[in-house]
């Protein structure tokens, strides 16, 4: 055990990440420091323990055995080079959480869909009676799920968190999907598809999408449930006359006895379900628990009807992958006009690659933020402007009753908001400015 046999340990990163660490660390009686690289972070000042924010004094890697990094930040930089070649171990904190936790757990990654479906297991793992706690990338922090004494995990992990994961068992463990994301810090796309793979190193099972290979473990060979949109006669699969969800060729839930749309999220229900299975668990019962979870928020939520306009809020669609799911799953169920408000930063993708989906599905494209000039350049009918509520004015400008504004901006939110849940605020206030 790592933490076993390391005094001196540090941590990286002053967010809830680090927090968790630091924490969880001196509970277990270390010596613990805390380095933020940014000169001005934000540090609690109840914080007894040594903290460097910024450039470190020459020497501070001696006598560390441990270093613990935040997911947001790279193993690649400099210092954290510096620190592997002083012979210092490497690693996140969801290694730590791997070598802590007692009870089964479930990893959900993928570039999409990991929040819906962590929280869809778990809802379904507490209607079953099971004490489950969602925890990783979801937002609490792994290493806090410790203390709530859970009978099972749910653990949602990013490409950053299983860069640095070495030995984490998984009762099974899903990549639902793979499109271009995070690439500015990954590199390139064959390095950001080897972290997410890494999901599967220790799992006892995978949960695969049957017709999308890079779903499927490369270098282990476990048993696999599979999920998809086909009439397959074993495992989940679905019927889309009688629009059901099979299992084993039969019906098991109807999409419209639930409270999710979507094909993509059709997928995301067969994901919950399967890893759920792997608990031996009643799949019917199961089942019946899916039909009263209630989506979070941001996630192609229909927020506002104004002046018989639908305004639609997919803030969370940070990446191509999510912004091509809402435009192919909302498309045919739309009769008037759309309109699509996306831009952001792109994080390294390239957001020409939703051409052809603009081209079939979308009348009006109106782009804003760093990257957001490609995708009006490339739209037949395409726009730039300044800010979010400018977008919205103007899509409000071009719509009659009937259309349909979609915010889904393919992009992450920080160029110019706090975070997605910030856009999504900005999005709703600037709606409720619009005259009725
Ligand atoms: N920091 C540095 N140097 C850097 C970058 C950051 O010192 O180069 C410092 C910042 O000054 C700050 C701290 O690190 O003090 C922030 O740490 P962090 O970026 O790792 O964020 P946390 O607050 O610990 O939150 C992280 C995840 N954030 C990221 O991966 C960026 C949260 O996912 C996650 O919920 C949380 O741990 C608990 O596990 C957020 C996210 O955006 C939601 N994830 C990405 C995504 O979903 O696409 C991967
Ligand atoms: P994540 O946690 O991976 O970011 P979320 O469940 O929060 O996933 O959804 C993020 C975005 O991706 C939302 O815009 C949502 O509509 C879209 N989405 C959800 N599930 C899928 C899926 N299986 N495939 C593609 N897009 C999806």
């Amino acid at each position: 055990n790592l933490i076993n046999n390391a005094n001196n340990v540090v941590v990286a990163g002053a967010g809830i990440t680090g927090m968790s660490c630091v924490r969880y660390l001196l509970d277990q009686g270390k010596s613990v420091k805390l380095w933020d690289t940014r000169p001005d972070a934000s540090v609690p000042d109840t914080l007894t323990i040594d903290v460097t924010c910024g450039e470190l004094p020459a020497d501070y890697w001696q006598g560390v055995d441990v270093l613990v990094v935040s997911p947001g930040i790279s193993p690649a930089l400099p210092a954290i080079q510096d620190a592997d070649a002083c012979g210092v171990k490497v690693v996140g904190d969801i290694e730590l959480f791997a070598q802590a936790i007692q009870c089964p757990v479930l990893g959900v990654t993928g570039s999409n869909g990991k929040t819906t479906v962590t929280l869809l297991a778990t809802h379904i793992l507490e209607h079953l009676g099971i004490k489950a706690v969602a925890a990783g990338n979801v937002g609490l922090p792994a290493l806090d799920a410790l203390a709530l004494a859970p009978q099972a995990v749910v653990l949602e992990l990013s490409s950053f968190q299983l860069e640095t994961t070495e030995s984490l068992s998984l009762v099974a463990a899903t990549l639902l999907n793979i499109s271009a994301d995070h690439l500015d810090r990954h590199g390139s796309f064959e390095a950001y598809r080897e972290a997410k793979q890494r999901i599967f190193a220790h799992a006892a099972c995978a949960v695969t999408h049957r017709d999308d290979a890079e779903t499927s473990p490369c270098n282990a060979d476990i048993p696999c449930i599979e999920t998809g949109l086909t009439q397959s006669q074993t495992g989940f699969g679905w019927d889309a006359t009688s629009q059901a969800i099979l299992y084993n060729g039969a019906p098991l839930l109807k999409l419209s006895d639930t409270q999710l749309v979507g094909l993509h999220n059709v997928l995301n229900i067969q994901a919950a379900l399967a890893l759920v299975s792997a608990l031996e668990i009643d799949l019917s019962e199961a089942a019946e628990a899916v039909k009263t979870f209630k989506p979070a928020p941001h996630r192609c939520a229909k927020i506002a009807v104004k002046g018989g306009v639908s305004y639609i809020d997919d803030s969370k669609a940070t990446n191509i992958g999510a912004t091509e799911a809402a435009l192919t799953g909302l498309a045919p169920s739309l009769t008037g006009r759309l309109v699509l408000i996306a831009g952001g930063d792109a994080k390294g993708a390239d957001l020409s690659e939703l051409k052809p989906l603009l081209d079939e599905h979308v009348d009006v494209v109106i782009a804003l933020g760093r990257d957001g000039k490609v995708l009006s350049d490339i739209a037949e009918n395409g726009h730039y402007v300044a800010t979010l509520p400018d977008a919205v004015s103007l899509a409000a400008s071009l719509t009659q009753p009937g259309d349909t504004v979609l915010l889904s901006p393919a992009c992450a939110s920080l160029d110019m908001f706090k975070n997605y849940q910030h856009r999504a605020e900005v999005f709703a206030g600037a709606i409720g400015e619009l005259s009725a």
